[in-house]
């Protein structure tokens, strides 16, 4: 292990601290990011209500607030030409450039960057200090600004005191309080070879997938936020590297446009920092001594800072006015020819073949002292890649085309993972709706009253439409939430739009079937001249519904399913097509589904999804139990319907799964099905997936579905699961907090 270089922590033999049950069983299932759901980890306490505080900001004083603080160099770490812009600026890009479309999963809301293993990372290197720089602003306003607001306010100040107009802000991330459980990558290494490249690349031994890079991950290694700047694996190949920029920043959701303006408006300002050798720098803060508080990459060279600061290991600056907004990046990228060389720190970037005639980029901290700019691997991809070069080319002609591009693309950086416009607070969101934020027509529909509700129910129950028809198309609307980026759910009714609508997943027939009676009963009511209306999206819910009132009734129990009306219906124009794609489930354990696209088992699969949907283990375990009994398995199979009285609420499930008359054994053939017979007579009972036998074979799972087996267990069951099923349907009713 390096100095400064994260690895995947051993045990030491003699370590007494207590171990996880999967130290030693590595396959038994890990519940623990549904037990993050269930703890309350947040000491703002329950009913702090973050939006609102931080409406009550004056947000032109927070902002004067961080633009002193950018402008007050620190002898603990001096500002690079007398302020912190570039620094800041790389904060905001790297707390928000986790991000990955395919779950959902990274970004700056909750302030991730703070906890292991990204505060850790190789590629964040001394945003410690940048994170330091801002306490005595996060101390002053304390609750009312989240650390992961404040991280993207002060990118957005640091461009605005260097002259470039953003195109706004909002607030309303909220912190985490400690780091969410995400697969980054198979490695167990970080950046092996490749930070301060020696050149090799990355072991082959390493399991590690350079080349063909997972769909959910967003870097193309472990430790970077995309990609090597080098050039991938540190060889220094332009148009390699241009294709490697086009695959992690496509795995953020940006097209080709969007990434250039980021890579051209980002390198615009700051510089890199490779002053000394990789031996001079000590480890990162996960690993130093609590008497580094907190801070890593100790650099014991020179005065370890300002001029003597190593960070990427690569050196120098991409503009004559490193703090100052401008179009010098694209006139030194086409004015000069470039050429390979190496940084004091012994990095691979590039410089003018006549470098040593264009001096001009000033240093950070000697007035005297001039440089040639320099271009990373990754930056002259934004010339030579075919497909690049065009868009920057065209900029380089048109500076005022790449700011406008560069203020819509940062706009969407800083915001893509905070979910839809609703949840925007403060004086500077914009009034423009765009289509990544899967916009939701503002509702006129008047307010639907509780008399309104008895009779759109009647309407339901008489449409002639079975329980598990109304359970699965609830449920398939509402399943898409997930909380990681607050995308999907059952607001806008998008279930009957494309692409949704023609997923296997949500069979498409009994779907279409369901929606023309919805619309039926929508037409219906509209035309009564209440003067209100009812949306799609609202009477797919209400049918759920009704449908669970009616299941249990059939159980012999009474309940009632709340319901809270205000959906609105969005079109398929306020759709966009390929992002809705990747919200289409690779397994619903809910409905007993899975399919080739599913990247881990059936049950780690269901795990998943009740963490996107934040679901505690008693809730994941009474969800499973009551669609199995409600016969809601997404292709009617039979799986886990462990009752002879499908479609009505029982404990069934659990009493079945319990009794030990039943034994179980795998089905020859098929992989995750298994059959149950009586252990005497050997006569077939039931059949079921590894989803529905993990309540009764995981240790922790069974204590829960003993619960509701008891013999009075049945009542509470159907309490529990119509608490939970609400709290599903309620997911995205940001309209209401
Ligand atoms: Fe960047 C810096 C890379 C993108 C912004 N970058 C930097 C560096 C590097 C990089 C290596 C140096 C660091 C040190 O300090 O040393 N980038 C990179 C890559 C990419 C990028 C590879 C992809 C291609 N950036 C980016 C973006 C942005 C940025 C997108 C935004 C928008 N950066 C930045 C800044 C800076 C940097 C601002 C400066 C910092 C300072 O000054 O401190």
């Amino acid at each position: 292990n390096e100095p400064g270089m994260g690895q995947m922590p051993v045990r030491a033999a003699g370590d007494l601290t207590p171990r996880d049950v999967q130290d030693w069983w590595p396959e038994v299932v890990d519940l623990e990011r549904l037990r993050q759901n269930e703890t309350k980890a947040d000491p703002l306490g329950e009913d702090f209500d973050y939006a609102t505080d931080f409406a009550k900001l004056d947000l032109d004083e927070v902002k004067a607030d961080v633009a002193a603080v950018l402008k007050d160099s620190k002898d603990w770490w001096p500002a690079d030409y007398g302020s912190y812009t570039g620094l800041f600026i790389r904060l905001a890009w790297h707390s928000a450039g986790t991000y990955r479309s395919g779950d959902g999963r990274g970004g700056s809301d909750g302030g991730q960057i703070r906890f292991e293993p990204l505060n850790s990372w190789p590629d964040n290197g001394n945003l410690d200090k940048a994170r330091r720089l801002l306490w005595p602003v996060k101390q002053k306003y304390g609750r009312s600004l989240s650390w992961s607001d404040l991280i993207i306010l002060s990118g957005n100040v640091a461009l605005e005191q260097a002259g470039f107009k953003t195109f706004g802000f909002a607030g309303g991330r909220t912190d985490d309080w400690q780091p969410e459980l995400v697969y980054w990558g198979p490695e167990s290494k970080f950046l092996t070879a490749s930070r301060f490249s020696h050149g090799n690349g990355r072991p082959a031994d390493e399991g590690a997938i350079p080349q063909e890079l997972k769909q959910d991950l967003g870097a193309s290694e472990m430790g970077l936020i995309y990609v090597n700047p080098e050039g991938p694996e540190g060889n220094p190949d332009i148009l390699a590297s241009g294709e490697r920029i086009r695959t992690t920043f496509g795995r953020m959701g940006m097209n080709d446009e969007e990434t250039a303006a980021l890579i051209v408006g980002g390198h615009t300002l700051g510089k890199n920092h490779g002053a000394s050798s990789k031996d001079c720098i000590g480890k990162e803060p996960a690993a130093a001594g609590v008497e580094a508080q907190g801070f890593g990459w100790k650099n014991s060279c020179g005065t370890g800072a300002g001029p003597d600061a190593t960070t990427s290991g690569l050196e120098g600056a991409w503009t004559a006015t490193p703090d100052t907004w401008s179009s010098n990046y694209l006139e030194n990228l086409y004015n000069f020819e470039w050429r390979l060389t190496t940084s004091p720190a012994g990095a691979k970037q590039w410089i003018p073949v006549n470098a040593d005639q264009v001096e001009f980029v000033p240093d950070a901290f000697d007035p005297e002292k001039f440089h040639p700019p320099v271009m990373l691997t990754t930056d002259l991809a934004m010339r030579y890649d075919p497909k690049y070069g065009p868009i920057t080319k065209r900029w380089a002609e048109n500076p005022a085309a790449m700011d406008a591009a560069f203020a819509r693309a940062w706009f969407k950086l800083t915001h893509r993972d905070m979910g839809p416009a609703a949840r925007y607070v403060g004086s500077e969101v914009p009034d423009e709706q765009f289509v990544w934020q899967d916009p939701l027509p503002s509702a006129d529909y008047g307010t639907i009253t509780s008399s309104d509700i008895d009779m759109l129910e009647g309407k339901i129950r008489d449409a002639g439409l079975s329980t598990s028809d109304l359970v699965r198309t609830a449920w398939a609307a509402a399943v898409t939430y997930r909380d990681t980026d607050m995308r999907g759910g059952a607001n806008g009714s998008r279930i009957r739009l494309a692409p949704q609508k023609d997923w296997p997943v949500n069979d498409p027939e009994t779907l279409a079937r369901v929606i023309a009676a919805m619309e039926a009963i929508q037409a219906d009511f509209n035309a009564m001249g209440t003067g209100r209306k009812v949306s799609i999206a609202d009477l797919v819910v209400l049918g759920g519904a009704v449908a669970i009132e009616e299941a249990a009734k059939a159980a012999g129990h009474e309940i009632d399913v709340s319901f809270s009306p205000g959906r609105v219906d969005a079109t398929q124009d306020q759709t966009d097509l390929e992002s809705f794609e990747y919200l289409r489930p690779a397994a619903d354990g809910f409905r007993n589904f899975y399919s080739e696209r599913a990247r881990l088992s059936p049950t780690e699969m269901l795990i998943d999804r009740a963490d996107l949907l934040t679901l505690t283990v008693p809730e994941m375990t009474v969800l499973v139990a009551g669609m199995r009994a409600l016969d809601a398995n997404a292709d009617g199979a039979k799986h886990g319907v462990f009752t002879d009285t499908p479609g009505a609420l029982t404990n069934d499930f659990f009493v079945n799964l319990l009794d030990m008359r039943t034994e179980w054994s795998p089905v020859e053939g098929e992989e995750y099905v298994f059959e149950g017979r009586d252990r005497e007579t050997g006569e077939l009972k039931w059949t079921a997936t590894e989803v529905d036998l993990v309540f009764g074979s995981n240790s922790e799972l069974r204590a829960v579905a003993e619960v509701y087996a008891y013999a009075d267990g049945e009542e509470r069951f159907i309490k529990d699961f119509a608490q939970a099923w609400n709290k599903v349907m309620m997911l995205d009713r940001f309209d209401l907090r």
